[in-house]
């Protein structure tokens, strides 16, 4: 098991060094060794995967007991200085163009939005509008910002699971009352570190995304269908 503090071998060999790195919170180490992945032409894909491992190994040393709260922020802040040196990389081939337009936010009851900032710069580098409505935000506050903001997709991160019946809660509401034609209403869509296909199919919305990637092509599948910018 990993030994907080510690640069421990075994789990360097288990889990790859910066996933390793990022566990043991060595800042310095971590950032060197995404600017020696960058330089050695890696995908930023992969090094954010990496990071990712790192960040739920933090999360079940946090659940186990040996990591508190400073833990967390901790990890929080390495994550954040991880995705300024792979933002400029992952958007740099920016798209532009007018390929659709995303509400987003965190789900009410949660704060974590390093993931969704993340999803964000990644849709608008290929050509989304995006309204982002931060972090704690109610479901009715996506259902006020709609008729406005006319959403092809609504997208919302959680990584809390006690924010989930939110997410359920979100789909009710966009569901109430609606008298569009079947496919006009926007597509609910759902991501963030704890959802799975499980919380998926609780939640009712209309698709989910692994990680940032997967949640873009969706938006961009889901704009060929619709072809209505
Ligand atoms: C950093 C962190 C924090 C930071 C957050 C800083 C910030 N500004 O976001 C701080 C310290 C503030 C924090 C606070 C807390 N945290 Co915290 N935190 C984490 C940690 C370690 C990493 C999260 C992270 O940034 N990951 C990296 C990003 C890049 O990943 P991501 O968010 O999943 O995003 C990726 C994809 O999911 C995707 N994505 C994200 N959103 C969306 C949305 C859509 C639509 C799509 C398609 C894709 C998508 O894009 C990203 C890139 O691919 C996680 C552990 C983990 N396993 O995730 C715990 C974790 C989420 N936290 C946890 C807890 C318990 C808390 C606290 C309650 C702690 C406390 N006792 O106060 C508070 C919660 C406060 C609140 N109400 O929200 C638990 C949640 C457990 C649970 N089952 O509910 C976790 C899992 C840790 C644990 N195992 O104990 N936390």
């Amino acid at each position: 098991m990993l030994v907080p503090g510690k640069n421990n071998n075994s789990t360097v060999l288990e889990t790859g060094e910066l996933a390793a790195l990022v566990a043991d919170l060595q800042e310095e180490e971590a950032l060197q060794c995404i600017e020696r992945r960058l330089a050695a032409g890696e995908a930023p894909a992969e090094i954010l995967r990496a990071c990712r491992e790192g960040m739920r190994l933090v999360g079940s040393m946090h659940e186990q007991g040996h990591y508190y709260i400073s833990g967390l922020i901790m990890a929080g802040e390495i994550m954040r200085l991880a995705v300024e040196l792979l933002r400029p990389v992952m958007v740099g081939k920016a798209c532009g163009g007018n390929s659709g337009r995303v509400l987003l936010g965190t789900i009410e009851g949660d704060l974590h939005d390093i993931g969704k900032n993340l999803f964000r710069d990644l849709l608008e580098c290929h050509g989304f509008t995006v309204l982002d409505l931060g972090v704690d935000v109610p479901p009715a506050d996506f259902v006020a910002a709609e008729p406005e903001f006319k959403p092809h997709v609504v997208a919302a991160s959680a990584l809390i699971t006690d924010s989930f019946p939110h997410l359920r809660e979100l789909v009710r509401l966009f569901e109430a009352g609606d008298r569009r034609p079947a496919g006009r209403r926007p597509s609910i869509l759902i991501g963030g570190g704890q959802v799975d296909e499980r919380v998926f199919r609780m939640s009712g919305a209309d698709h989910w995304g692994e990680d940032a990637f997967a949640g873009v092509h969706i938006c961009q599948r889901l704009m060929k269908k619709n072809d209505a910018p």
